[in-house]
């Protein structure tokens, strides 16, 4: 079904791809070669929209220059310095830059290179944490049922995607999962927040009841779960889940790696839901998805809590060869300029209600079961086909890259994520294509 041609001098067969069928892949591979603003162009010279801003990451869109200026200018002045007991002074620039836009209180950084690595890090500094205040038998990390946290072994074992999982074998022992919010039968086509759920947060309190608070370092959740496919938390969920950390001394962990950097029109989801967490992750669009990065932002309460013993002692023995990698700071710093020049962390305020209505309009067409949007992160979900999970899917996100829309499948949802420079009529082609495809391949 495929319309795509590739240069027959592309060879397939080494590349392991991740997270990608790969044999199913290589028959009819969809590849890019250019990206410029809000497009992608394939190889054969299709024009394709960026539904999913590359996997979440290119914020301010593609191609920008002022990014890729001050990349080259920093490999060619330093190219490598080490952050073990040396620095180089942008890695300090650039933490301050973020403090800068941090959510009041988050505001000592930690550098690592991927989403998984900084939530790596985050647990790893939670049970740090707690060691270094007396508390060493809280080594219980807590986790939520559909969350993504990346590919680690501590991401994999907080996570709750079932298929991530299943593979391998029993990863961190003393892990526990609260619920997940996903409620069709209450919340089908709620528009942002749904209003049933918030008791959910409640399930945190059995697993208080059930191991002793006493026992748990911390639990992690994205604000909004992107990788499920876009579930906005129930109203005051967020806040109730708070208020249970801060009764039983557990430390709130926040993935922003996808909602950090103005995904739901303010500058991390912390500040569009009004809840400030312990520890925040996050990476992707910290540096528009050019180079890897990522950061870890600590309350002064944890970090100062580490700050502790001889001066001569390293406070945390944890840390990657390119933990503030003079290229990532380069392009983080340029990122950061452009966020401010051109609005982009409050961009999707202005355009999130257009999103909704746009993504909304859906409801009606076949196998529709439900749709759900937040800041500008959307999602559509279908019915599965005779009981099989992803075919449905798969043919209508197939049947999009090929009439000009690209946008990321789990299961049988889309979820979408435009660059925050998105316009509307950028929307209204989204959704007529996302639109189209469905009605075709249902
Ligand atoms: N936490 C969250 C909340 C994420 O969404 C990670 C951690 C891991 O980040 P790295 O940089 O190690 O991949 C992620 C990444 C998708 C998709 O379309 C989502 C992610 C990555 C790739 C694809 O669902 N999220
Ligand atoms: N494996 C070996 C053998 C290493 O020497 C190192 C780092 O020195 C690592 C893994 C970790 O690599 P990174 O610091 O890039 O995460």
């Amino acid at each position: 079904m495929t319309l795509h041609q590739i240069p027959n001098t592309i060879k397939t067969d080494s590349f392991w791809m991740p997270f990608t069928a790969n044999r199913q892949f290589k028959k009819a591979p969809r590849l890019f070669s250019s990206a410029e603003g809000m497009h992608y162009t394939t190889v054969d010279g299709r024009k394709v929209i960026d539904g999913s801003a590359g996997l979440w990451c290119v914020n301010a869109g593609h191609g920008r220059k002022q990014i890729a200026a001050a990349v080259e200018r920093q490999l060619m002045t330093l190219d490598f310095a080490p952050s073990f007991q040396m620095g180089h002074p942008l890695a300090f620039d650039f933490a301050e830059r973020l403090a800068e836009i941090a959510p009041k209180g988050l505001d000592r950084v930690f550098f690592t290179n991927s989403g998984s690595e900084s939530v790596d890090t985050a647990l790893k500094i939670a049970l740090a944490y707690h060691r270094a205040n007396g508390q060493s038998s809280r080594t219980r990390l807590i986790g939520r049922e559909r969350g993504y946290h990346g590919v680690g072994f501590g991401g994999t074992s907080v996570g709750g995607m079932v298929a991530n999982r299943r593979a391998f074998a029993t990863l961190l022992p003393g892990v526990d999962h609260i619920r997940h919010t996903h409620d069709l039968t209450r919340n089908a086509f709620a528009k942002d927040q749904p209003e049933h759920g918030v008791e959910l947060a409640d399930d945190l309190e059995r697993l208080v009841a059930l191991h002793g608070a006493e026992t748990i370092a911390a639990v992690i959740v994205e604000p909004v779960p992107g990788s499920t496919a876009v579930l906005p938390p129930p109203k005051g969920y967020l806040q109730r889940l708070r208020e249970i950390c801060d009764k039983h001394g557990i430390l709130l962990i926040f993935d922003e790696v996808i909602t950090g950097f103005g995904r739901l029109g303010t500058p991390f989801a912390a500040n569009f839901f009004g809840v400030t967490p312990d520890l925040m992750t996050t990476a992707k669009g910290i540096t528009n998805g050019t180079i890897p990065c990522g950061a870890v932002f600590a309350s002064r309460k944890v970090h100062d809590g580490m700050m502790v013993g001889p001066e001569s002692q390293m406070e945390l023995f944890h840390g990657y060869t390119y933990s503030a990698h003079p290229t990532a700071c380069a392009a983080g710093i340029a990122t950061l300029d452009i966020y401010k020049d051109e609005g982009l962390l409050t961009r999707g305020a202005s355009i999130a209600e257009y999103w909704r209505d746009a993504l909304h309009s859906l409801k009606g067409l076949p196998n529709v079961v439900d749709i759900r949007n937040c800041g500008l992160m959307g999602a559509v979900e279908l019915a599965p086909r005779d009981g099989v999970v992803g075919a449905r899917g798969y043919d209508v996100m197939v049947d999009c890259f090929n009439t000009g829309l690209y946008l990321r499948m789990s299961g049988d949802s889309f979820a979408m994520s435009p660059p925050l420079i998105v316009e509307k009529s950028h929307i209204d082609q989204m959704v007529s294509i996302l639109g189209d495809a469905i009605k075709k391949v249902a």
